[in-house]
């Protein structure tokens, strides 16, 4: 098989076996980010095709997943890091009742990577969590991940909770079950603050930047 094809293969078979060497040699032409966003992730969007037709079981899409971090954990060091200025603080969170992780996780390197200072605050956030957070970290910024329908809706509940607590910093939104439609129509309405939303990491990044601005 052609390198991409073996490489979006680990993720869906959730194997191992080859994968570094692989990624060493991916190394050579590509940049990590387009490994990441392009077999890998065309890896992950096949596991999920599988998975909705019950042909995976949640253990192999964890296997899968498992591969996922392992090519980020051993890319990340080759991604490019340009300041070490500090642009501020962002608190990063998977709202409540979402366990997905990986693409929250990149969001972190990649902001981490570009000179800011991340507060990972993991999965299944809950809004007086998150609010809590804000009060004790004072970040610049507020990033939710959300993966589920119905973690599109929590981050509306989020965001009504986030207005009664009295916060009005700008809240950065993303996610597979996500559109700008979605949060521009249901969950800015319901926020005091700017709410955006980010399609994918390197797009969270240039919205960070642009809040900066
Ligand atoms: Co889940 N899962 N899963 N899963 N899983 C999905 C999301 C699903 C679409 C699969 C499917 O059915 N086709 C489906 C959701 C259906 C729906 O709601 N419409 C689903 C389901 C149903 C479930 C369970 C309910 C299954 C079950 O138990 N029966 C369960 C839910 C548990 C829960 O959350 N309470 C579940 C569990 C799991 C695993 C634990 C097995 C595993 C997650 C492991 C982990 O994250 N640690 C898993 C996985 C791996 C997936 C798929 C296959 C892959 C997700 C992924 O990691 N993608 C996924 C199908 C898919 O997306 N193709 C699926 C790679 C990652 C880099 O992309 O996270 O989208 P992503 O991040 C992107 C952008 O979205 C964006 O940037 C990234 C790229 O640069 N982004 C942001 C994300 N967050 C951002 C935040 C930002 C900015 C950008 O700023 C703050």
């Amino acid at each position: 098989l052609p390198l991409e094809e073996r490489l979006a293969r680990y993720v869906v078979e959730g194997s191992k076996d080859g994968l570094i060497p692989d990624l060493e040699e991916a190394l050579e032409q590509y940049e990590p980010l387009e490994i990441i966003n392009g077999p890998l992730m065309a890896g992950m969007d096949e596991v999920g095709r599988l998975f909705n037709d019950n042909q995976l079981i949640v253990a192999e899409v964890l296997q899968s997943a498992e591969v996922m971090k392992a090519s980020v954990a051993f890319l990340e060091p080759h991604m490019e890091t340009t300041s070490t200025e500090k642009k501020g603080k962002i608190l990063l969170a998977t709202v409540k009742g979402d366990v997905h992780d990986i693409g929250k996780n990149l969001v972190e390197i990649i902001l981490s990577n570009n000179g800011y200072e991340v507060v990972n605050l993991g999965i299944k956030v809950p809004p007086e969590q998150l609010i809590e957070a804000c009060r004790r970290e004072k970040p610049d910024v507020v990033g939710l991940s959300g993966l589920l329908v119905k973690s599109a809706q929590q981050m509306v509940l989020t965001a009504q909770d986030m207005t009664a607590a009295g916060l009005e910093l700008p809240i950065l939104v993303g996610g597979a079950a996500l559109t700008r439609k979605f949060t521009d129509n249901r969950i800015a309405p319901q926020y005091s603050g700017p709410v955006l939303y980010a399609k994918d990491a390197m797009n969270g990044l240039e919205l960070a930047n642009r809040l900066r601005d």
